[in-house]
């Protein structure tokens, strides 16, 4: 058998990967034709690679690793976990020690009455968990025929069939089929969508969207509505400021249940330790996932209002996963929630570092390539324009100018994700000052270089706008 290591030839790591791995979201033969880059160590924000380059990580792996990479107590914790308890389950009425602590420790961090948590394996899980306890809820309430569930276009809940049916990605909806019962409302994407209208009349134009909907297939038919406080995977994209506290009355008046998705936002993102009380949002439940464990083990769950759980507990919720509340995974989260906590994490990013990113991330406003800058705590974006002035798209497919700068980026040495034409960034929460000062250097040089390109290439035209 092949048996490579971290020190074998890159050429044949690749050669290796080609031959048997197959990659998420990627064309395959188009990588077989590149190869992949193979990443090897990693260290605070920094990633190294099987070349030797040192590459700043302004992604935090998938908006996860929030605790920066390469703390030996996480590892101990697993360690320490796998010798006491590798594995058991909570299904027959068994329950373990992690869990059970993860569960209340998420109850004493969540706001409100957000006190019980379904565990999953991961956001998807978790989404799709959601999907199946919101309607479960409603027939346990004598209204099984609330059973629609309203999501947004560009959402991101997950890849899982059901997770997926959540979300707004047309490309994916196009693939093997949607559950049925499930709409969607346009984003609150002003730059993009908002035509002539200002941010604040755009934020209440598109809350309205949830009331139409509901009105169409009927108040009593609609069981929730799922939104990310902030996109995500979407683009980074930032609510006008008027838009949250109408979906809030929207959802109060009709009696739905609002299911936050904070699988990037939570766990310190924004600046707080959940997006929901960095917006100002009132849910029945949150997804959370990614930043909880920090990446370092596959966990998710659902953290549920004692109402909904009060339900569901009257009925057997017949729903679980294999590795729900994971004893080693569960762990592993304590261990990266205390650090999180001892290290005043997420207060650092509140009060020093976020304030920090935002004056230098907005900085690049002046590029004759970027329009619109948002961010919001640790994530950001830019939106790439050929004429800022009149908030064009570029003639050019969606994605290409995209393309090209994420290119420039992986060039510099900077990990920068693209959606469409937007830039992301979503660093780890440890990122200092001087690491801030390097990221945004090398986004400029990416920027400019991107820039020569489009200019060569002919792709600085504008379209029109939506
Ligand atoms: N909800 C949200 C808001 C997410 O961002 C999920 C659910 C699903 O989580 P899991 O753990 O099942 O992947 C996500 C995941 C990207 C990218 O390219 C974003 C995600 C995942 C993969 C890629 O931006 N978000």
């Amino acid at each position: 058998m092949t048996n490579l290591t971290t020190n074998s030839p890159t050429e044949e790591l690749q050669r290796l990967d080609a031959a048997h791995h197959m990659h998420p979201f990627t064309c395959g033969s188009e990588l077989t034709e590149k190869g992949a880059r193979v990443i090897t160590r990693a260290e605070g924000c920094w990633l190294t690679d099987s070349e030797g380059n040192r590459i700043l990580d302004a992604m935090a792996g998938l908006w996860c690793v929030n605790i920066g990479y390469g703390r030996k107590e996480l590892a101990e914790a697993a360690a320490r976990q796998m010798e006491e308890l590798p594995y058991y389950n909570t299904f027959f009425q068994t329950t373990h020690v992690p869990g059970l602590n993860l569960a209340a420790k998420l109850a004493e961090m969540a706001p409100g009455d957000l006190n019980h948590v379904f565990f999953a394996g991961s956001g998807s899980e978790a989404n799709d968990t959601n999907l199946r306890m919101v309607r479960t809820y409603w027939a346990a309430k004598g209204q099984p025929d609330r059973n629609v569930i309203i999501g947004r276009w560009n959402g991101y809940h997950g890849s899982t069939l059901g997770a997926m049916s959540l979300g707004g990605m047309t490309g994916m909806h196009a693939q093997g089929g949607v559950v049925q019962g499930i709409e969607h409302i346009p984003q609150p994407n002003w730059w993009a969508e908002g035509g002539d209208m200002s941010p604040e009349e755009f934020g209440l134009a598109r809350a309205q969207e949830l009331e139409k909907k509901i009105l169409e297939i009927g108040a009593d038919k609609v069981a929730a509505f799922i939104a990310e406080p902030v996109q995500g995977a979407g683009g980074v994209i930032v609510a006008p400021d008027t838009y949250w506290a109408e979906i809030q009355r929207i959802v109060d008046q009709y009696g739905i249940l609002l299911i936050a998705d904070e699988v990037i936002c939570g766990f310190g993102r924004t600046g707080n330790w959940f997006g929901i009380e960095t917006l100002g949002i009132r849910p029945h439940i949150m997804t959370i996932a990614k930043g909880l464990s920090s990446g370092y083990q596959p966990i998710g769950g659902s953290i549920v209002c004692d109402e909904v759980a009060e339900v569901i507990g009257s009925v057997e919720f017949n729903h679980g996963y294999t590795y729900s509340g994971h004893p080693v995974a569960a762990a592993v989260a304590l261990e990266n929630l205390r650090i999180m906590e001892e290290e005043g994490i997420v207060d650092t990013v509140r009060d020093e570092t976020a304030p920090y990113l935002k004056d230098r991330f907005e900085s690049l406003a002046d590029h004759p390539l970027v329009g619109e800058v948002k961010i919001v705590g640790m994530m950001g974006s830019l939106a790439l324009t050929p004429d800022a002035a009149n908030r064009a798209p570029f003639k050019a497919d969606a994605g290409t100018a995209g393309f090209i700068c994420r290119e420039r980026c992986f060039a510099n040495n900077l990990i920068m994700r693209h959606v469409g034409d937007r830039m992301v960034i979503s660093p780890p929460l440890v990122i200092s000052k001087e690491e801030i000062d390097t990221l945004i250097e090398r986004a400029r040089k990416s920027l400019d270089e991107a820039h020569e390109i489009l200019k060569e290439k002919g792709l600085m035209e504008a379209g029109s706008r939506t």
